[in-house]
């Protein structure tokens, strides 16, 4: 009974607040936001539109220089992690209630069909994002989002499988370019006595640069397997990766995190210890945005590794496997 009149009351504050269209926003309420993440915010168009001669049923021109660099590179995770409009999963860049979107043929992206005649239309794509640097950046986003009831999204890689690093006609927030790692031979989390080796990272490093970065330094960082996954925001809040030494959540040592009432926490085992369990498994963006996560890390060890090359037929990968 309890928890059916908490979720009433949350439904009912939530309908309260009065929102505004992103289609509605003034040119002055844009150029004000802008300035105040130093002229980062930016307009998206979807990824493909190059490839395409109308954008929402208007004629435009093929850029064909920009069209084949797309078409070669549309399924490299590596090139769509570079760009806000590209999802690793292409589904999630459509709208697919209404099916408005902008892809390519992804078994064959020169496929002509797929563009002629169609439209290429925003679908999912947020129409303005900010490509974050710092947490100032994030706290305009929220102090926008509270004056204006436009929703924020998150997006880091583009990697989440049930497409939650998008919203229609959201305002996007692009962690991509926190690019910040630094090695602790011994890292103490703040207020706590305890002291560790680890990793910090940024929220927009991938798996494949902070498994680099670790190597350079003699250590391991326990990670998953595709290396444009986010080693931060989206992956701590989302995901577990391996088993080998235990859950990736259960590793990480201390979490910096914009909350949406813009107050840049420290969470970790000493102070915001509810947050920091949150953190770790409650849903990507659920409790703000994390700005830089630092994880444990261990010695580097030797592996032991057999590389086996053969062409796959009906039977033989059953006989490997
Ligand atoms: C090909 C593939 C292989 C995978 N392999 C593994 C694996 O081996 N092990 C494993 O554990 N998982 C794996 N995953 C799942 C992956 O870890 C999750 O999808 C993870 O949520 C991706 O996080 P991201 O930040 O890279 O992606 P995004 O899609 O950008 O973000 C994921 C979610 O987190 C939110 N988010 C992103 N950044 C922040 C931030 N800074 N603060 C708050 N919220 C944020 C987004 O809004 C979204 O809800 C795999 C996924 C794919 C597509
Ligand atoms: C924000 O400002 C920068 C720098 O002046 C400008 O290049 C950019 O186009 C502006 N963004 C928007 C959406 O107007
Ligand atoms: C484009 O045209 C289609 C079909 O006529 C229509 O359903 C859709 O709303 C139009 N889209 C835009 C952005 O005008
Ligand atoms: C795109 O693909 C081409 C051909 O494979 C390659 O030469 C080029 O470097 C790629 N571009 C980017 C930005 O990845
Ligand atoms: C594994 O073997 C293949 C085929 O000989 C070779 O191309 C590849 O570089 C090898 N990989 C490693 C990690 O040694
Ligand atoms: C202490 C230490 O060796 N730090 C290194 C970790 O790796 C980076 C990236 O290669 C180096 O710049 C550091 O010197």
């Amino acid at each position: 009974m309890t928890l059916v009149t908490i979720f009433l009351v949350s439904l009912l504050t939530q309908t309260a607040v009065s929102s505004t269209s992103i289609l509605d926003i003034s040119r002055a309420q844009w150029d004000a936001l802008n300035a105040s993440v130093s002229g980062r915010l930016r307009t998206a168009t979807p990824f493909a539109l190059p490839c395409f001669s109308k954008y929402n049923n208007v004629s435009v021109a093929v850029n064909e220089a920009a069209c084949s660099a797309i078409q070669a590179n549309y399924t490299s995770p590596n090139f769509r992690l570079e760009s806000f409009s590209a999802n690793m999963n292409v589904e999630y860049e459509t709208c697919m209630s209404t099916n408005s979107g902008c892809l390519l043929d992804t078994v064959d992206p020169r496929n002509p069909l797929a563009t002629q005649g169609t439209s290429c239309n925003q679908g999912e794509i947020s129409p303005y994002y900010i490509d974050i640097r710092m947490a100032a950046d994030i706290q305009a986003a929220f102090q926008f989002a509270r004056q204006t009831g436009v929703p924020l999204s998150i997006k880091n890689s583009g990697h989440d499988y049930m497409g939650r690093s998008r919203r229609r006609n959201s305002l996007g927030i692009w962690t991509h370019n926190l690019q910040s790692m630094t090695y602790h031979s011994q890292f103490t989390p703040a207020l706590c006595r305890t002291s560790y080796r680890a990793i910090t990272v940024g929220a927009g490093i991938t798996f494949e640069q902070v498994y680099e970065f670790a190597d350079d330094n003699d250590s391991m960082f326990i990670g998953g397997y595709a290396q444009t996954i986010g080693a931060s925001g989206g992956v701590v809040d989302t995901a577990f990766w391996r088993l080998l030494f235990g859950l990736g959540v259960d590793r990480v040592l201390e979490i910096k995190i914009v909350t949406p009432d813009g107050q840049l926490l420290t969470a970790n085992a000493c102070q915001n210890t509810d947050l920091f369990w949150a953190l770790r498994g409650g849903g990507g963006g659920t409790f703000g945005v994390v700005v830089e996560s630092t994880h444990l890390v261990e010695q580097a060890i030797p592996l032991q590794v057999i590389n086996m090359t053969f062409i796959p037929t009906d039977t033989n990968l059953q006989e490997f496997f």
